[in-house]
């Protein structure tokens, strides 16, 4: 056989598996439908994507005050006439959109918005969650779980029947970030902690830390990070850090997820489209890894720049995971840089990308995007080896998909 047409076999081969493997999504703002109004999906839902209100405002010359009083269908209508209708739908957000409405099996060419919520009206949360997630082919769903969101907090204090597909991870952003405004929450929630961190605040924030994760049977710890963030450093972030959380993951076992490089609210008026991108100092991580050897890190980076530093930094230290294209850096074109670069410099040690889907139906875009280009950077490092008369065997290739759709994710998490 020629080795053209080894390369098409084995290119066809890789294609099949990365079809059909299965993907925990490690990272995503979806709700079990057992939380209610906050599980998002649908076309409205779709077409109000922070992402796409970003990308409208190049277009729309009305305040912004102005927008955000208009009902959501109605920025819907405005989103896709400016995005959709007036200019060809190019950007990955877009495109995004008619990839889910194209598997979901509507006819975009008709460009019919108002049949294509008819359509939507009809879906149910349950039937259609389990449809979306078999177009995605995505088994489990990690959500963004917050105590201080005083929508979801209820939900958990309540009780509610569990959904296996989804699973948790605690956010603690305004506990290390916001601890002015935190603290009186926590006293009024019955942790005896004060602004000043005392060696009984930080006792009671471990309280609260353990309390939670056992409630919501979280997976990780998770905190998004600005791009100054630096360690060791004399602030209350660290204090609590060093303090509380740390110990916390260490006793639990539970590994701590930082995601640095957020600028918030570069352009409030945006709201949740506002944040920004930084480049991040990555020396502080150096230093956590270094320091708490018995603890395990996370991390995924905003700033393009930081990325081939942050896969030197995993090929040092063994606690750290790196995982997804967060972000500004989920496009084909990053996701492509990315995946490539990690492969190269951690073979399959790493879990190449999450959703960070906020609406149901993106994890059918989502992934099947990224599915396309992780195809693609492994067909090629699977001809890389058969070149060198290494022949990955089929069972090999389903082995190191599940890796790299969850499976190293897992092993990191119960290493
Ligand atoms: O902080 C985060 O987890 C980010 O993912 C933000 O939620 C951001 O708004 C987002 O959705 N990015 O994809
Ligand atoms: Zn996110």
């Amino acid at each position: 056989m020629s080795s053209a047409t080894k390369d098409k076999k084995l290119a066809a081969q890789v294609e099949k598996i990365v079809a059909v493997t299965p993907i925990h999504d490690v990272h995503t703002h979806l709700y079990a439908p057992a939380f209610g109004e906050l599980l998002l999906y649908g076309i409205d839902e779709l077409l109000t994507y922070h992402y796409l209100i970003a990308e409208g405002f190049r277009y729309f010359d009305l305040p912004y005050k102005k927008f955000w009083a208009l009902t959501k269908t109605q920025q819907a209508d405005l989103i896709w006439d400016e995005l959709f209708i007036q200019h060809s739908p190019v950007s990955e957000s877009c495109r995004g959109v008619l990839t889910t409405l194209n598997a979901l099996g509507l006819d975009v060419k008709k460009r019919d918005l108002k049949g294509v919520r008819k359509w939507f009206a009809t879906q149910k949360p349950d039937a259609y969650t389990t449809r979306c997630m078999e177009l995605a082919g995505v088994k489990s769903i990690c959500m963004t779980n917050s105590p201080f969101d005083d929508l979801e907090r209820p939900v958990w204090e309540k009780g509610f029947s569990g959904d296996s597909r989804f699973v948790t991870a605690l956010r603690i952003d305004p506990l290390l970030l916001d601890w002015s405004n935190t603290a009186p929450k926590l006293a009024q929630w019955g942790y005896n902690v004060t602004s000043e961190i005392s060696a009984k605040t930080v006792e009671e924030v471990r309280r609260f830390l353990r309390e939670w994760s056992k409630r919501m049977g979280a997976r990780y710890v998770m905190v998004s990070l600005p791009p100054d963030f630096k360690y060791p450093a004399q602030t209350v972030c660290n204090q609590l850090i060093e303090g509380a959380v740390l110990p916390h993951c260490r006793e639990t076992g539970l590994p701590f997820a930082l995601m640095p490089g957020v600028t918030r609210a570069v352009n409030p008026q945006l709201k949740l489209a506002g944040d920004g991108v930084g480049l991040t100092d990555l020396k502080f991580l150096t230093n956590l890894c270094a320091q708490y050897p018995d603890n395990k890190f996370l991390v995924t980076i905003l700033a393009r720049e930081n990325q081939h530093e942050l896969c030197v930094l995993a090929r040092k230290f063994r606690n750290l995971h790196v995982f997804g294209c967060w972000w500004f850096n989920n496009i084909p074109l990053l996701i492509e840089e990315n995946t490539r670069m990690r492969l190269e410099l951690l073979g399959l040690s790493v879990t190449p990308q999450h959703s960070d889907a906020r609406v149901l139906d993106q994890l059918i875009y989502k992934w099947r995007h990224s599915r396309e280009v992780i195809t693609n950077v492994l067909v090629d490092k699977y001809a890389d080896l058969a070149r060198t008369g290494w022949e990955p065997t089929k069972v090999e290739i389903e082995r190191d998909v599940a890796l790299l759709f969850g499976g190293a994710f897992e092993k990191f998490l119960k290493g």
